[in-house]
């Protein structure tokens, strides 16, 4: 298989069975069968006290929802750390740090990480601040629980795991990489409901392909996301070709316009 040793991830949840499906298919599963990628689950309801083996409670001071204990939190993460000593902590939740290609790259680079997913209103504060080492966020939006949100960090950072992607695929020649959109793609057949595919695509003119696929890259990325051009490394032959689009989409006269 691979003699390289396995990226560990041990992810604390009161919902394991939620991942298998997502851990199991398509590039993940593949990671996993060929021993790039160990991923293990830890139900914390395992380590409540309590006689129905609740992990939750209402929050001191009212409000809506219920907050995970401390107890079977702390536990599950120590128990969880002993395991993998290395392991950097990690809480999901959406007062974290924005989860970007450059926050995935670098996790992919740690021993090993343990995510903690958090339910209803989140995790009682001490146990964070005894035992996390960073919280997390997937986006500016909340979600029932952290279990989606720990999905995405791990599709997110596998694919930074060397032999993870196919030897054709590289992490570096995608989107937000390269800080532009991606260019457009095609494949068979040539003519699709009439639509063609570019032509400079069937040319076998790399050179030429390269360049389509740069002043594409450059175009989505001034029409959809201008803002991402600010900080994206653009060569001179980039800025003269933004120059370009921009004339063309520049109207040659105001357009006439109701009220
Ligand atoms: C912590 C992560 C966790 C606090 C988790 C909710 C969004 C994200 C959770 C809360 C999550 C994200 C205060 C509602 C669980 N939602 N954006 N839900 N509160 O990464």
């Amino acid at each position: 298989m691979s003699d390289q040793a396995p990226f560990r991830v041990h992810i604390l949840t009161l919902f394991p069975e939620m991942f298998s499906s997502v851990f199991s298919a398509s590039m993940l599963g593949r990671a996993r069968e060929k021993g790039l990628l160990d991923i293990r689950l830890t139900d914390i309801r395992a380590f409540s006290l309590c006689k129905h083996h609740n992990a939750d409670d209402y929050p001191f001071g009212g409000g809506a929802g219920m907050v995970m204990m401390a107890q079977p939190v702390a536990d599950a993460l120590r128990e969880a750390s002993r395991d993998l000593p290395a392991a950097k902590k990690i809480y999901l939740g959406p007062r974290g740090r924005q989860l970007t290609t450059s926050l995935a790259r670098e996790l992919a680079r740690e021993d090993a990480l343990i995510l903690l997913c958090g339910h209803y209103e989140g995790v009682d504060q001490r146990a964070l601040d005894a035992c996390i080492d960073e919280e997390i966020s997937i986006g500016d939006y909340i979600l029932t629980g952290g279990e989606l949100a720990a999905m995405v960090l791990v599709d997110c950072v596998a694919r930074f795991i060397p032999g993870v992607l196919g030897s054709q695929d590289s992490p570096e020649e995608e989107s937000f990489s390269d800080g532009l959109l991606e260019y457009p793609q095609y494949t068979r057949p040539r003519i699709w409901e009439g639509v063609e595919t570019p032509e400079v695509l069937l040319s076998g003119n790399h050179a030429r392909i390269a360049a389509w696929r740069r002043r594409e890259s450059l175009a989505a990325t001034q029409r959809l996301r201008p803002d991402l051009l600010l900080s994206a490394p653009l060569s001179d032959t980039d800025r003269k070709i933004l120059r370009e689009l921009e004339a063309e989409e520049m109207p040659k006269e105001e357009s006439p316009h109701v009220s």
